[in-house]
């Protein structure tokens, strides 16, 4: 412990190697995404004077990246810095971003190493020019043996085979909310020390909760389960639920479950008609599943609605799914309105589920 009684991020994976839960490589991969989130902090922290906010491309043209979302300055720049800062360290095979179509190799003039790093730069960029809290979502699989030159098909693992996961919130303070599989813990960057020092070890979600967050503009493109579902939380103390709910929504994925991941609530991005074609708004292996790591080990849960995120075998790159994810029995009961409708569809075939 340092003279003033804290814990540093590197400390904290030094004491996780010892203790068998990361070995070296994972160890340095961690410290290096770590730095390179500071990195970023430093950019998005600069705002309009760092000329990094807006659109990327030439004014007046708005550059589409792989998911056929306007790209900002700040996309392409968070890209780049995780791409670089990655390159030379010996520790990845490869890299996916949700910025780039293909995974992205490590150059040849760079010893590679067994890990698989798949990221989302920077999540909710949406909300930067409005100086809204946004965040780096990452996680960690193995390469497989043997594997040299990563292909799409080696990142589509299952969520439970991610060995690390976290983000970095860029907020009022920047945290770094990270599991090894061993517990979820979140450190906050000292800006004067340019360290990241553990604030929580061990981060709880309550098993209940009172407060939900979900974008109600989609309402009417819901299933019939979450239709139904949300009706009774809106429904508080005079409906089924018999409790008031309150509902949050920043748009920013790492903002919204880290509150939750701070003091509970249920998160819920669910298929409705306008992304049900895709399978769901948000993208599986780099939001989904490293946010389902980190609420698991928390003693939350997530879920698609009617499986365990975890489980899913990915099929695509940057497929996406449906998400819901927070306070364990908050999950369960959202995850029963959707199977009770599932149930009844199956007694009566010919009427729609949702
Ligand atoms: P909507 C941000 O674009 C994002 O991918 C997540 O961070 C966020 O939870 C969601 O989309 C917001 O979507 O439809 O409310 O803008």
């Amino acid at each position: 412990m340092s003279d003033d009684g804290h814990i540093s991020l590197t400390r904290f994976l030094i004491e996780e190697q010892r203790a068998g839960h990361v070995n070296a490589d994972l160890r340095l991969l961690v410290e290096v995404v770590a730095r390179a989130c500071k990195r970023i902090a430093i950019a998005i922290g600069k705002g309009a004077l760092g000329g990094v906010l807006g659109e990327a491309g030439a004014p007046g043209e708005t550059r589409l990246n792989v998911q056929g979302e306007a790209q900002k300055k700040l996309d392409v720049l968070s890209n780049e810095i995780l791409l670089e800062a990655n390159a030379w360290g010996g520790h990845l095979a490869g890299l996916a971003s949700e910025e780039m179509e293909l995974p992205h190799p490590i150059p040849d003039v760079y010893p590679r190493g067994n890990y698989l790093l798949v990221f989302d730069p920077l999540d909710g960029s949406s909300n930067i020019d409005v100086n809204v809290s946004v965040g780096t979502i990452f996680s960690v699989l193995r390469c497989p043996d043997g594997v040299t030159q990563p292909q799409a098909a080696h990142f589509l693992q299952p969520g439970r085979a991610q060995v690390a996961a976290g983000y970095c919130v860029y907020g009022p303070s920047t945290q770094l909310v990270l599991s090894v599989g061993h517990g979820t813990h979140a450190f906050t960057l000292d800006r004067e020390v340019g360290s990241f020092v553990l604030t929580t070890r061990g981060m709880r979600i309550p098993e209940e909760t009172a407060e939900f967050a979900v974008n109600l503009s989609n309402q009417r493109h819901w299933e019939a389960p979450m239709q139904a579902y949300v009706a009774d939380l809106l429904a508080g103390k005079d409906g089924p639920r018999g409790k008031d709910f309150n509902l949050r929504w920043v748009a920013s994925m790492v903002a919204d479950v880290h509150r939750i991941l701070t003091r509970g609530g249920l998160f819920a991005y669910p298929l409705d008609r306008k992304c049900a074609a895709q399978g769901g708004k948000l993208r599986l292996l780099y939001e989904a599943n490293p946010m389902a790591l980190l609420v698991e080990q928390a003693g939350g849960a997530a879920s698609t609605g009617r499986a365990p995120l975890l489980d899913l075998a990915p099929q695509a790159l940057h497929q996406r799914v449906p998400v819901f994810l927070g306070s364990r029995i908050e999950v369960e009961t959202a995850v029963a309105y959707h199977r009770a409708a599932d149930a009844a569809a199956a007694l009566s075939p010919g009427t729609a589920a949702g």
